[in-house]
C-alpha cells in the first residue's frame, strides 16, 4: 500500500492552510501542477474552492458523485464544487441565511461551467415535487438560451460570456427551488456588428444559420452560408471545431419551449434575429452629393415583413437624421460613413434590447406565482446567489463595456471583510474610473452632455488635463508636452491588476450616449413585431429628459448589485485557466502565478492560515447551540455575546481556539465546530422526544 507520505507527494494537499511551506507561491503552485496532473482539479483554501480548469470531460459529475457529498461535511470528502454547493444550502437551511457564491477567473477559467455544475446539483439533490419539477427543468434550462444569445467564440474561450449574470436561486420552507431570477449586465453589444480576427457573432444567428430547417430560412428570406452576412464575416471564423451549431439550434429550440415560449414568441424572436442579419447587409452607395443611398431594396423588402414596418420609412430612416431647425423638424440627409453606423447603432440597439427582453421573459418563467406561495415565500423561503462576471480580458483596444473592474474590487472587499490585509490592491485603479466629478467616467458622461464641439479627441484631452498625473493613466501626452511615441493619438492607457488595457477613444462619446437616431427608434416603435413593441416604447420619444448614459447604468447596476450580495453570506470559487491553447494536461506556470496574483489566493491563504475560517453570527450560533448549555437553554436574555461566551466556555472551547467579534464568532479549527456539531446531533434524537413529551403533557 502506498505510505500516507508518498500519496501525499503525488497528489498534494486537498487544502492549501496543510502546505508546510505556505508562504511560498512555489510550494502553492506546485501543489497546484501536482493535483492537476492527477485530475484533481479541485484544492481548497479554507472553505474557498479553487479549481483549475481541465479542458477534458471529468468522471466527477456523476449522480453518484453527488450523493457522495449531500448533507456530508465539507472536511470529510475531497474537494468539489459540489461540496461547496452542498455547503452553501445547508447553511441556508439551518441558520436561514440566504447565500450567495461568488465565481471569479479571467475568460476560459471555467466560471460558467461552474455554475452551472451548481446548478445541476441543486436540480439533482433538493426535494422535489410535479411543480419543483418544472422550476428546475426551467433553471436548467435557462443557460443555453442564454448561452445563445449572449456567449461567442472569442480567442480565449470558444463559449465565452459577453454579458455578466447573477441569478438567485429561490427555496421553499421544504428546501425544494421554487423559482429564480436572473439579471444581466452589460450586453457586449458592439458584437453585433462587429468581430476581432478569429471571433464570431453570438452563437444564435450560426444556429439558425446552420440548423434552422428549411422552410424556416425560406420564410425569413436566409441563405444557409454564413459567409453571405457582413455582420457574420468580420472575424472570418465561419466555423469553431468544438461548436456544433446544428445540434446547438436544436438544444435551444427545445430549452425554449421548456422555458414557455409559445410558437409566436419564437417566431418574432428568429424573425428579430434574422432582421439583424438583413440590416447588415443594407448596404449604401454616396451619390455626388456625398449624401448616402440604398443600393438594393432586396433587405428592405424582407426587414419591412419581418419586423412589419414601412419599408420607405424605414430607407429613409436609414439615410436620414430628424434635426429641429427654428422650430421646425427637418430631415437631413447622412453620408454614407454616418449611414452605416446609424444602421450599426439600429441593429446594436435591436439586439440589445431583445435580449434584455429574453432575460425579462425567462424571470417571467421561473418567478412561482401562486399566492400560497408567496405567502410562505415570504415568510420562511431562501435565496442562494451565483454570480458568474465574465472574465476579464487583457487585450489591445479594449471595449470599454469590459472594465468591470469596480465589481471585482467590490468582490475582493467583500472576500477580505473580517480581516483587512494588504493584497493586489486595486482600489486606487477603480477610483480613477469611477470617482465623482474627476472619474474618467463622469468625465465622459460630461463630454457626453457638453453641446458644441464635444468629440472623442475632446474627451481624451479632458481626460489628460484631469487625470494626466494619475499613475495608472498613460497617454501619447507627456508631462513636459512631449509626446510618447509608443501611443497613438486616440488612445489611453491604463495599468489594471491584470495588466495594462489600452483603449482607443474612438466612438467612446457615441457608445456611452448610445446613439441611435430619434427617426430610427421612431420607426421601431411603430413596428408590429410584439417583441420590439416591448423594446421601444414610445414614451423615449417624448420624454425629453436624457437617458443615463451607459457608463452610468453600469455604474447604478453595479451598486445593486453590491448591495444584494451584501445581504448574503458568501461562499467563493476561484476559477484558474492552465493554459491560453485551450488544451487538456497542460499547465502553465507563468499564466497561472499571474492568476495566483491577481486572484489574490496568496493573500486568501495567509488570512487563512491565520486561523478563524469559522464565523457565525451571535443570534445564530446562540439559537443553533443553545440546547448544548443549561445558562443558555431554553433562551438567554442577557446581551448576545455573554450568552455565546457561557456557552462556549460551557463546551470546553479553549481561549485560543475562539474570538468574539462585534456580531460574530469566529472559530480557528473546523474540527471545533464539527464536535460541536456531533454534540447537537447526540442530543436531537432525545431532544425530539422530550419537546414531544412536553407537547402531549401540556395538551
Ligand atoms: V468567460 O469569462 O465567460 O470567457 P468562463 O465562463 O470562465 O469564461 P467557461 O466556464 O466558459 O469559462 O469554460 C471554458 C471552457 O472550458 C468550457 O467551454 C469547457 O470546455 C472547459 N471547462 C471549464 N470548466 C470545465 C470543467 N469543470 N470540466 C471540463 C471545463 N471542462
Ligand atoms: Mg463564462
Amino acid at each position: 500500500m502506498e505510505s500516507a507520505l508518498t500519496a501525499r507527494d503525488r497528489v498534494g494537499v486537498q487544502d492549501f492552510v496543510l502546505l508546510e511551506n505556505h508562504t511560498s507561491e512555489v510550494a502553492f503552485i506546485e501543489n497546484l501542477r501536482k493535483r492537476f496532473k492527477e485530475n484533481l482539479i479541485y484544492t481548497y483554501i479554507g472553505s474557498v474552492l479553487v479549481s483549475v480548469n481541465p479542458y477534458k470531460d471529468l468522471e466527477i459529475y456523476t449522480k453518484q458523485h453527488m450523493e457522495r457529498y449531500r448533507g456530508v461535511n465539507f472536511y470529510e470528502v475531497s474537494p468539489h464544487i459540489y461540496a461547496v454547493s452542498d455547503n452553501a444550502y445547508r447553511s441556508m437551511r439551518t441558520e436561514r441565511r440566504d447565500q450567495c457564491m461568488l465565481i471569479s477567473g479571467e475568460s476560459g477559467a471555467g466560471k460558467t461551467e461552474a455554475s452551472k455544475k451548481v446548478l445541476q446539483y441543486y436540480a439533482v439533490t433538493c426535494p422535489a415535487s410535479e411543480q419543483v419539477q418544472t422550476v428546475k427543468d426551467r433553471l436548467l434550462q435557462s443557460n443555453p438560451v442564454l448561452e445563445a444569445f449572449g456567449n461567442a467564440k472569442t480567442l480565449r474561450n470558444d463559449n465565452s460570456s459577453r454579458f455578466g449574470k447573477y441569478m438567485d436561486i429561490q427555496f421553499d420552507f421544504r428546501g425544494a427551488p421554487v423559482g429564480g431570477h436572473i439579471l444581466n449586465y452589460l450586453l457586449e453589444k458592439s458584437r453585433v456588428v462587429h468581430q476581432s480576427h478569429g471571433e464570431r457573432n453570438f452563437h444564435i444567428f450560426y444556429q439558425l444559420i446552420e440548423g434552422g430547417e428549411e422552410d424556416l430560412l425560406r420564410r425569413l428570406g436566409l441563405e444557409r452560408n454564413t459567409q453571405q452576412y457582413q455582420y457574420l464575416v468580420k472575424g472570418n471564423c465561419p466555423k469553431v471545431s468544438s461548436i456544433n451549431d446544428r445540434s446547438d439550434w436544436k438544444l435551444v429550440r427545445k430549452a425554449l419551449s421548456v422555458i414557455g415560449f409559445s410558437d409566436d414568441d419564437v417566431e418574432e424572436l428568429l424573425n428579430i434575429i434574422a432582421s439583424v442579419l438583413h440590416l447588415g447587409n443594407v448596404q449604401f452607395g454616396g451619390e455626388d452629393s456625398g449624401n448616402a443611398y440604398i443600393t438594393t431594396d432586396t433587405q428592405i423588402k424582407y426587414l419591412a415583413r419581418l419586423l412589419g414596418v414601412d419599408g420607405s420609412v424605414l430607407k429613409e430612416a436609414l439615410t436620414h437624421k430628424k434635426i429641429t431647425a427654428k422650430g421646425e423638424e427637418l430631415m437631413s440627409p447622412l453620408n454614407q460613413e454616418q449611414a452605416s453606423s446609424a444602421r450599426d447603432a439600429l441593429s446594436k440597439a435591436i439586439y440589445g434590447r431583445t435580449f434584455t427582453w429574453l432575460v425579462n421573459k425567462i424571470n417571467d418563467s421561473l418567478a412561482f406565482k401562486t399566492a400560497s406561495y408567496i405567502q410562505t415565500l415570504s415568510k420562511n423561503a431562501s435565496v442562494i446567489g451565483l454570480l458568474d462576471i465574465y472574465g476579464f480580458e487583457v487585450f489591445q483596444n479594449n471595449r470599454w463595456e469590459e472594465s468591470n473592474c469596480g465589481l471585482y474590487y467590490s468582490i475582493a472587499l467583500l472576500c477580505f471583510q473580517w480581516e483587512p490585509v494588504q493584497y493586489f490592491n486595486n482600489k486606487i485603479i477603480c477610483d480613477l474610473v469611477e470617482e465623482k466629478f474627476k472619474g474618467i467616467i463622469s468625465i465622459l458622461d460630461e463630454e457626453c452632455l457638453r453641446p458644441g464641439d464635444a468629440s472623442d479627441i475632446t474627451f481624451l484631452e479632458k481626460l489628460e488635463d484631469t487625470v494626466g498625473g494619475h499613475v495608472h493613466f498613460l497617454s501619447h501626452k507627456l508631462a513636459d508636452g512631449k509626446t510618447r511615441k509608443v501611443m497613438g493619438r486616440d488612445e489611453f492607457r491604463l495599468l489594471h491588476y491584470a495588466g495594462e488595457v489600452n483603449y482607443s477613444v474612438n466612438g467612446f462619446l457615441d457608445k456611452n450616449n448610445d446613439l441611435l437616431f430619434r427617426n430610427l427608434k421612431e420607426v421601431m416603435c411603430m413596428s408590429e413585431n410584439k417583441i420590439l413593441t416591448q423594446c421601444f416604447d414610445r414614451e423615449e420619444l417624448t420624454d425629453r429628459k436624457r437617458p443615463e448614459t451607459t457608463a452610468t447604468q453600469f455604474k447604478n447596476s453595479l451598486a445593486k448589485l453590491m448591495e444584494i450580495l451584501m445581504s448574503k453570506e458568501p461562499s467563493y470559487v476561484r476559477c484558474i485557466k492552465p493554459n491560453d491553447a485551450k488544451q487538456a494536461g497542460r499547465f502553465d506556470e507563468v499564466l497561472i502565478r499571474h492568476q495566483v496574483k491577481y486572484l489574490g489566493l496568496m493573500e486568501n491563504l495567509r488570512v487563512r492560515r491565520a486561523g478563524f475560517a469559522y464565523r457565525r453570527r451571535y443570534e445564530v450560533f446562540l439559537q443553533r447551540y443553545k440546547s448544548l448549555c443549561p445558562d443558555t437553554w431554553p433562551n438567554w436574555d442577557g446581551r448576545l455575546v455573554d450568552g455565546v461566551s457561557t456557552l462556549v466556555k460551557h463546551l470546553g472551547y479553549k481561549p485560543e481556539e475562539y474570538k468574539l467579534g462585534r456580531s460574530k464568532i469566529f472559530i480557528r479549527f473546523p474540527k471545533t465546530l464539527f464536535a460541536t456539531e456531533d454534540a447537537l446531533e447526540e442530543i436531537a434524537q432525545p431532544f425530539v422526544y422530550r419537546s414531544a413529551a412536553i407537547l402531549i403533557q401540556a395538551w
